[in-house]
């Protein structure tokens, strides 16, 4: 019989890409959506998937909606993607932020807990956790202390310490992936990658002749969507309930990804990169590189698709979009 999987957070970035990983695998996939009140836009990441996945409304903020789809689907394993996931706006909405990301994430544990503790619980957590802390080697790893330095990375740490706290109290396969920048044409366009790439071929089309930025001095460690669903499925599939962190081992500065995709397009970033307070941070994380070599020795997993195809892929995408809408 092909295993069951709900998804949380399925019309995001990560939930098409995890959907479609799934689909593959043979399971019979589930997840949740927000009511929306443009609804033809909600599940636009999903259109390409057809009838092939059911969506359900609820909210991690509904407790009974989340019991109610847990009884009706009897899920296998539960992917806990759902999150007001910027973190830039966590400052404007840290109520909301940590409503939904940390109690949301007790909400669900709740529901599992009550209901049928054999359900599998994976937790989409972050490398926002670390905020400031890097080993002495430059790395962060699953050792490195956690000292977040933003209401997201609050809320995201609060989630990670209750799911562990969760397994342990209750016997849960309850097990987070600490989950570094993934990016991906299917990202929303007001994270840094989509927001330089889409605004830079708009440029190069005479569309557009600026582009304005907030800090330019953050290093991230930036990978694709696409490998790192690989992970959670082998995380939630491992022998037994761990944390494992998910990165690439390198990392860039936003200097060096305007330098990269401006170039690849024939242009000078420096010509039209102006910076604006509106899109600083209040307080910023400066540098992210993660130590993946837990997961490649234990699991098995590596990165397939470097920064420089990472690039290209949203370059590409945007082009046949923007000539598309042109
Ligand atoms: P995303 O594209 O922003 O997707 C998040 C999804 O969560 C959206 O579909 C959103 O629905 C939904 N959501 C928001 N609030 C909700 C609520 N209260 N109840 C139910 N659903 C809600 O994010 P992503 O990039 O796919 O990331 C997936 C998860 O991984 C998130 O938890 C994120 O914090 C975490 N993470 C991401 C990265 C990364 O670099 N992408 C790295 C580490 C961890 P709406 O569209 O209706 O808002
Ligand atoms: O793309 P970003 O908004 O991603 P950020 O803040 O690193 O968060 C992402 O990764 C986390 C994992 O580490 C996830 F947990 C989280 O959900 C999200 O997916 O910003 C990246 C960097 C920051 O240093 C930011 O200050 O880019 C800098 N930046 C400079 N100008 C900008 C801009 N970021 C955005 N979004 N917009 C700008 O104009």
């Amino acid at each position: 019989m092909s295993k069951v999987a709900l998804i949380t957070g399925i019309a995001g970035q990560d939930g098409s890409y995890l959907s479609e990983l799934l689909l593959n695998k043979g399971y019979s996939v589930h997840g949740i959506v927000r009511r929306n009140s443009i609804p033809e836009h909600q599940e636009s990441r999903l259109d390409f998937l057809g009838e092939s996945i059911s969506c359900y409304y609820s909210d991690l903020s509904d407790v009974g909606s989340l019991f109610r789809i847990i009884d009706l689907v009897k899920p296998d394993e539960i992917y806990n993607l759902a999150a007001q996931s910027h973190v830039r706006i966590s400052y404007e909405i840290p109520q909301f932020t940590a409503s939904t990301n940390a109690m949301g994430v007790l909400n669900l544990l709740d529901a599992i807990r009550l209901s049928n503790t054999k359900i599998k619980f994976y937790q989409a957590s972050s490398s926002e956790m670390f905020g400031t802390s890097v080993d002495s080697d430059g790395f962060q790893r699953e050792t490195t202390p956690m000292h977040p330095v933003s209401p997201y990375g609050c809320a995201k740490l609060f989630a990670y310490s209750i799911t562990r706290n969760y397994r342990t109290a209750y016997d849960l396969f309850a097990v987070n992936g600490i989950l570094f920048n993934h990016e991906s044409p299917r990202r929303g366009s007001n994270f840094v990658t989509s927001k330089v790439i889409k605004t830079a071929v708009e440029i190069k089309h005479g569309l557009k002749n600026k582009l304005v930025m907030g800090n330019l001095d953050s290093y991230r460690d930036w990978g694709h969507s696409r490998d790192y669903v690989r992970a959670m499925h082998a995380i939630l599939n491992h022998d037994s309930p761990e944390d494992f962190v998910v990165a690439t081992g390198e990392t860039r500065s936003v200097r060096d990804l305007l330098e990269t995709t401006f170039s690849k397009l024939g242009l000078n970033y420096l010509d039209y990169v102006s910076q604006d307070k509106r899109y600083m941070r209040p307080e910023e994380l400066p540098y992210l590189k993660g130590d993946a070599s837990r997961i490649n020795s234990t699991l098995g997993w590596k990165p397939e698709i470097n920064f420089d195809q990472l690039v290209t892929e949203m370059i590409n995408f945007w082009e046949r979009k923007i000539t598309d809408e042109t």
